[in-house]
């Protein structure tokens, strides 16, 4: 199987299962993903994701093996594109927070898959390369929209020109990304932070996403009408309701993540 899920209380744990190509993505891989992606917005209990990968490497990207070019000219990337585009799309629509644990080198469409995701983690010996350069293809999966967002322009354009790898540490210095973790506690560190957001405020959570992606686009005023919209949407929510009920009783809040 190229893809493992795992469903623990709460949460599902997708794992990218290809170790011997460090997780490379093929046709069948993408399949799998969409369809854990989708098992898991189907199921009630679920309400955080934990992406990570088998074995020493979290993705390398676009299985090159794959996409060769072959004596019938060159390979149909647009149709892989939009495989990768959709992918992105349904990460970043999820109605529920995606953690991404980077267990080892984040390659290509791979370290972009891991920048799609809501709150990355990755172990300090990991590393983000934007290997397209290497091939002669510019950043896809986001890469472009991503990566001036996160490091700022002139970082952004020199990893991806040089392709140059880019260290757990400093990715995280730069902005890349939440936090190095060490080795050994990676994974430790990930359960526990998708447990804790599966007992958050779902909706809550779904709603500050899409606030976050509309400000990519929107002005400040068209910004603050969306935050009033959806705040107010949050506010209908059990949760909200929980929320201050629990901080007048001083007690812990007991969210469900429903309507
Ligand atoms: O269709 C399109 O091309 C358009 C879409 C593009 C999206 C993309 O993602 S383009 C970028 C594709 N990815 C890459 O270019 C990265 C290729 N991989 C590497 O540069 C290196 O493997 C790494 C820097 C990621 C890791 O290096 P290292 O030394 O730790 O491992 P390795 O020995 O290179 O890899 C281990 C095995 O995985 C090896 O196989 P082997 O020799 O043991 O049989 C290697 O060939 C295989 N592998 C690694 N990456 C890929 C791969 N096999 C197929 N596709 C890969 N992307």
């Amino acid at each position: 199987m190229t893809v493992l899920v795992e469903k623990h209380p709460g949460y599902h744990q997708i794992s990218l299962n290809r170790p011997d190509r460090l997780n490379a993505l093929n046709t069948e891989m993408f399949h799998a993903l969409m369809a854990a992606l989708a098992e898991a917005e189907a199921d009630r209990e679920c309400r955080a994701i934990l992406l990570t990968g088998a074995g020493r490497g979290f993705c390398a990207g676009q299985d090159l093996a794959d996409v060769a070019v072959k004596d019938g000219g060159p390979p149909d990337l647009k149709a892989v594109l939009e495989r990768y585009n959709a992918l992105v799309r349904t990460l970043r629509g999820l109605e529920m927070p995606v953690v991404c644990a980077v267990n080892g080198v984040a390659a290509g469409a791979g370290a972009n898959l891991a920048l799609a995701c809501d709150i990355v983690l990755a172990a300090r010996s990991a590393s983000f390369i934007q290997a397209f350069s290497r091939i002669g293809l510019i950043p896809d999966c986001g890469g472009t929209w991503f990566l001036p967002r996160l490091v700022g322009a002139a970082r952004a354009r020199a990893l991806a020109i040089l392709a140059e790898p880019l260290p757990a540490e400093r990715a995280a210095e730069w902005g890349l990304i939440w936090q190095a973790v060490d080795d050994d506690k990676l994974m430790e560190t990930a359960h526990s932070l998708a447990a804790r957001l599966a007992k958050q405020a779902t909706i809550g959570i779904a709603l500050t996403k899409r606030a976050f992606d509309a400000a990519e686009t929107n002005d400040l005023g068209t910004q603050l009408d969306l935050e009033r919209d959806l705040q107010d949407e949050a506010g209908h929510t059990p949760d909200y309701a929980e929320g201050v009920r629990a901080f007048i009783e001083k007690r812990a809040a007991n969210f469900t993540g429903r309507r």
